[in-house]
């Protein structure tokens, strides 16, 4: 990987102590289905997570988030438990918020963006992945450069080794700028030869595979493609495209490509900057989108993959759901079926349901050549 890629500061083997704010009228069960992600992706990124709490308050204190009575016990804590990291269930910290709490608690101070980015940097894998992971966390930091003055430079936040003052930083912001200059043409370049190497294949339909984080897209694309694809029980295993053939029958077969997985909240810079990923999607014939059947929030996941697939554009194209993971579900599956009636159950890990899906996209195949045709 290339070095320059991890500029926030990793999360690895920090002592974790995670909180989240309950606002009057927010809705309590969709804050604790993203606390329970939380803690999964403070895991994936490699921390101990030694505590949690849930603090409600009436609104946000502008310079410290929560209160101070809350801020003492939590620097108590800090101390006795040698917590080395606290992370916010929440999308954005304003610098200035990051700066005093960092101050007060002694400690770093990161949101559920940060963690993801840290994630996804680790992840990388391929040049492409890579250079779209350093663009998001660039575009991240750049508007924090101003406010994150101190915290960049005792962090050792990869941008350099200079002290404060706004001089330094605007050598900072020109350097950033540079650099996101020079990986957008680099990635625009990969997008090129990603395009031409689609236009090779265009002879043959393309499929991609798409879904929430560890739905089980790759493992349903290893066992259509009988491939050997990163699959791992954790989030954003995938962050590359894939593409692999696979047979429909002995005359039929198609493209399948892997995607990155998405998650409430993804942060608009991935997206964005994963652009050129995503656009296997756009460029597909069709989707299967892959649903953990086991997981409790069912409808909420299948609604942010919809979301994510009309930002874009995508959510017009033929869509098969496959829900996965029915081997280890109790009793889901009819729920499921009597709701989404022409979706197809099954098991990725345990190959079930994989025949009726290759039937579905025999139906879409046979449906788009003689189309073309
Ligand atoms: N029980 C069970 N587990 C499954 C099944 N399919 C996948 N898994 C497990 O679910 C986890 C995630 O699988 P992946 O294939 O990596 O999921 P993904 O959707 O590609 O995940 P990301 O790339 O992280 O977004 C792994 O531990 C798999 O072994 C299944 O049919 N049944
Ligand atoms: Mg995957």
């Amino acid at each position: 990987m290339d070095a320059s890629v991890n500029r926030i500061k990793s999360s690895a083997d920090d002592r974790a102590f995670l909180i989240s704010l309950r606002l009057k009228n927010e809705n309590t069960e969709e804050l604790n289905d993203s606390l329970n992600e939380l803690k999964l992706l403070v895991k994936t990124a490699g921390a101990v997570i030694t505590d949690t709490a849930v603090i409600r308050r009436d609104r946000i204190d502008p310079a410290f988030i929560i209160g101070s009575g809350h801020l003492e016990i939590i620097k108590n804590t800090v101390k006795d438990k040698k917590i080395t990291l606290i992370v916010f269930d929440i999308n954005q910290l304003r610098p200035a918020q990051v700066r005093n709490l960092e101050e007060r608690l002694k400690c770093r101070v990161v949101c559920r963006t940060e963690i993801i980015l840290d994630i996804f940097a680790k992840r990388a894998r391929s040049k492409e992945a890579s250079i779209q992971v350093e663009l998001a966390q660039l575009k991240y930091i750049l508007p924090r450069l101003k406010g994150l003055g101190d915290a960049l430079s005792q962090t050792g936040a990869g941008i350099g080794t200079r002290g404060p003052g706004e001089k330094m930083l605007e050598t900072d912001r020109r350097h950033i700028l540079k650099r996101i200059s020079k990986l957008d043409k680099k990635l625009k370049e990969i997008s090129n030869h990603r395009n031409l190497i689609r236009k090779s294949r265009s002879g043959m339909l393309k499929g991609a595979v798409v879904g929430y984080t560890n739905a089980g897209k790759s493992t349903l694309i290893n066992n259509l493609a009988r491939d050997d694809l990163f699959v791992e029980d954790r989030l954003f295993a995938t962050l590359d495209s894939y593409t692999r053939v696979v047979f429909l029958d002995a005359d039929k077969k198609v493209l399948l490509t892997d995607t990155v997985g998405f998650i409430r909240n993804l942060p608009a810079n991935l997206l964005e900057s994963f652009k050129s990923t995503l656009e296997e999607i756009v460029n597909a014939d069709f989707l299967i989108h892959v649903i953990d059947i086991t997981s409790h929030d069912i409808e909420k996941k299948i609604n942010i993959v919809d979301k994510e697939l009309s930002v874009l554009q995508s959510n017009n194209k033929p869509i098969i759901l496959f829900f996965n993971k029915a081997d280890s579900s109790s009793g889901n599956v009819n729920v499921v079926l009597e709701k989404y009636t022409n979706a197809v159950t099954g098991s990725a890990l345990k190959n079930t349901g994989t025949h009726e899906l290759k039937q579905k996209i025999i139906g879409i195949y046979n449906n788009m050549t003689t189309l073309i045709g």
